[in-house]
């Protein structure tokens, strides 16, 4: 990475001070503001108007007790939080994560890529980013349930359709969204569109599920364009087995590439033969309904599992990382490029470590940010406001067209503003400073807030 100069440097020096203790947060915030210095430095309005020093702060944050009790009647205590980021473009708007490694740092890091990221998506969207520490592994829907109830017994008076709208992350989907709907429902009185990715009978848009993994698709079609090719016949390494994997596998096969790799937590699947969309439904069922392990996957059908690992030395042609942060580490980063890697499309939020990053821009491989290539999940979203705004659902193929036309319209900003900045090809500098300059004028349009 560029080592950070002048106001820029300065300004990090704050953050980190006032964070301590917040790695995560501070890998954004870094990545971000290094890649937007020559912004700041063309434009003397964004030092004058002290944007750096504001966009790194959260406008507000929020953090409670989440008490509820389980099935046996024992009481527990979890911390939940929502990051209200940036309102510049809109209403707060970003996802819930249930994970046991929950804190202030990641949900911030999370919250602050989320104000670039849609921003990219050309919607009407600020951004946010909330969750909590508590496991959904293991436990029963009634617990969930309780939980979720807890949660949003707090988070209620928060949030709403016009002010912060949740979405689901990281353990946190369908069933999840309609609990805390639910609640929140009953505690204001009024059926608004205050959550997206929602049922579809009541208020959810079609395509929302797939959006995420659709778009990181979307979004390497329109990289791979650029070199004439296009995804057909591709060998590709993805990772997770959660809602941005799965779609991502299913529209990978639709396009005529072969996955060859799955993973959760515990370990990843090897599957030489390629996840068939066939295959893929046994994951899904694995996953979404029975809540099991991937190796159950393996144990099946007899391919390799590999316990404990990830899949990024499995030779490839593209890679999508579709599990957590920096799950590609500088090695797993080399380990690709060895291997011929040469396309990295992140449908997780920050996947690639820093140095991981570098290589891809040194060896100058196609590489998608997770910014601007999961950019769909929440495009959706904001199309599911849309639709719940006007009360009228759209048809799959008017949200596909959309979702398509979005991506595309991404990548091609990042693109062109990557050029007009010297750094052909470099979709981090093209996506960062894209994002950031819509934020930036339309804080100082909105005076000193
Ligand atoms: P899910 O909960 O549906 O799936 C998460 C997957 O990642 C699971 O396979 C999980 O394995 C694995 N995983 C989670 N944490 C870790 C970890 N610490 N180490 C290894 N594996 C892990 O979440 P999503 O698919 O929604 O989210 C995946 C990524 O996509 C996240 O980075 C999220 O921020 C990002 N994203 C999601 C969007 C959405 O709309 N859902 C939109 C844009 C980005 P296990 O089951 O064992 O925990
Ligand atoms: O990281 C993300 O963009 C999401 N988890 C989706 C957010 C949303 O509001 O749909």
């Amino acid at each position: 990475m560029k080592i950070a100069t002048g106001l820029v440097q300065e300004v990090l020096e704050i953050v980190k001070k006032r964070n301590p203790n917040e790695p995560e947060f501070l890998q954004a915030v870094t990545e971000v503001l290094v890649s937007i210095e020559p912004a700041v430095q063309r434009h003397k309005k964004y030092r004058d108007g002290k944007i750096l020093e504001r966009i790194v702060e959260p406008e507000r944050m929020i953090h409670f007790r989440v008490p509820w009790i389980d099935d046996k009647g024992q009481i527990h205590v979890n911390r939940g939080y929502r990051v209200q980021m940036n309102s510049a473009l809109g209403p707060y708007k970003g996802g819930l994560r249930f994970h046991p490694t929950v804190n202030g740092s990641i949900l911030k890091f999370l919250a602050f890529e989320q104000v670039f990221k849609n921003s990219l998506t050309t919607l009407p969207m600020g951004g946010g980013k909330g969750g909590a520490d508590f496991d959904p592994k293991g436990k029963s829907d009634n617990e969930v349930m309780r939980f979720c109830q807890s949660f949003m017994t707090e988070l209620f008076r928060h949030v709403g359709s016009d002010t912060d709208i949740p979405a689901g992350d990281i353990g946190v989907g369908g069933r999840e969204i309609g609990y805390l709907f639910g609640q929140y429902k009953r505690l204001a009185n009024e059926f608004t569109g205050v959550l997206t990715g929602k049922s579809l009978n009541w208020g959810g848009s079609l395509i929302r599920p797939q959006a995420t993994g659709y778009g990181a698709v979307y979004f390497a079609e329109e990289m791979l364009k650029t070199r004439g090719e296009s995804l057909e016949g591709k060998v590709c390494t993805v990772s997770g087995s959660g809602n941005a994997a799965q779609y991502t596998v299913q529209k990978l096969n639709r396009v005529g590439a072969k996955v060859v790799t799955m993973s959760d937590s515990s370990g990843f699947i090897h599957d030489k033969n390629g996840i068939t969309e066939e295959k893929l439904g046994f994951i899904m069922h694995l996953k979404n309904v029975r809540r099991r392990r991937i190796k159950e996957y393996a144990e099946r059908s007899g391919v390799t599992y590999v316990e404990g690992q990830r899949p990024w030395d499995v030779k490839c042609d593209c890679a999508f990382p579709c599990a957590t942060q920096n799950e590609i580490t500088k090695d797993d980063a080399g380990k690709l490029l060895d291997n011929g890697c040469y396309l990295v499309s992140e449908a997780a939020n920050m996947p690639s470590v820093p140095a991981a990053v570098d290589l891809f821009l040194e060896k100058k491989i196609l590489y998608g940010p997770g910014k601007a290539a999961n950019a769909g999940g929440v495009a959706v979203s904001g199309l599911e406001m849309a639709q719940n705004s006007m009360r009228l659902p759209w048809p799959r193929e008017e949200v596909d067209q959309r979702l398509r036309h979005i991506m595309t319209t991404i990548h091609k900003n990042a693109w062109n503003t990557a050029a007009e900045y010297g750094q052909p090809g470099n979709l981090v500098i093209g996506a960062n400073i894209a994002g950031f300059v819509k934020v930036a004028d339309a804080m100082l349009d909105q005076g000193v807030v």
